[in-house]
């Protein structure tokens, strides 16, 4: 799949702020700062498309990316960032439940992890929710850069057996630095939006 036109479509922070219900979504799941906006530059070939940010809990909005005219790609909210005050995370919960209950056309959400460490407590809960929701199997394992290709493939084991993934699940790795990961995501999502 090549991407050639991707604009921000709505910054939600309620549900009636949405976009018209009426295209698929892929969502992107993940802890604050794992690299979800950079994934979606990545993707998308735009260097500034999704805010990118040193200082982590920057996306606190539901972001809707409309691609090529055809779908949608959904900058989800990061967790697990321990300096947001506990409104902020009652509502980020909310958030997402009012996003995965309601939303019609939403088909994946692609869970990301840092491909360097053990998934997260929070990691595992989000997996497991969206397993409840039927929107799991695709995780992205970000910062690929950081390790070594001999490395990867232990990285790899661990996240699948952390996660409890099974033999289709898929786990692949990305780098936003080195600009690789993307095809095989792209070549995922689809496969997801053709089914
Ligand atoms: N080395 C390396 N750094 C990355 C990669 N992807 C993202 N980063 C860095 O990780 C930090 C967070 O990236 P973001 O894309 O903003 O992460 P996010 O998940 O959108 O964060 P929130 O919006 O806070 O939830 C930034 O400093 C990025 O430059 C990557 O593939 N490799
Ligand atoms: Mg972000």
């Amino acid at each position: 799949m090549i991407i050639k036109k991707a604009e921000l479509e709505a910054v939600t922070a309620r549900s009636d702020q949405y976009p018209e219900d009426n295209l698929k979504e892929i969502a992107f799941a993940g802890r604050s700062n794992v690299g979800k906006s950079s994934l979606l530059n990545l993707l998308t070939n735009r260097k500034k498309l999704a805010k990118v940010s040193g200082s982590p809990g920057k996306t606190r909005t539901i972001n809707f990316y409309r691609i090529n005219d055809a779908f949608r790609i959904v900058d989800l909210p990061g967790y697990g960032y321990a300096k947001v005050s506990k409104s902020i995370s009652e509502s980020w919960g909310d958030m997402m439940e009012t996003y995965f209950e309601n939303r019609n056309g939403l088909i994946k959400v692609v869970q990301l992890v840092d491909i360097r460490h053990v998934p997260t407590r929070q990691d595992i809960e989000m997996y497991e929710y969206l397993r409840h929701y039927g929107l799991d199997g695709i995780v992205a394992a970000t910062k690929a850069d950081k390790v070594s290709r001999n490395e990867m493939q232990k990285c790899v084991r661990v996240i699948r057996t952390a996660l409890r993934l099974s033999q289709e699940d898929q786990v692949i790795p990305v780098s936003a630095l080195k600009k690789s990961g993307h095809e095989e995501l792209l070549a995922a999502m689809e496969a997801l939006l053709e089914e």
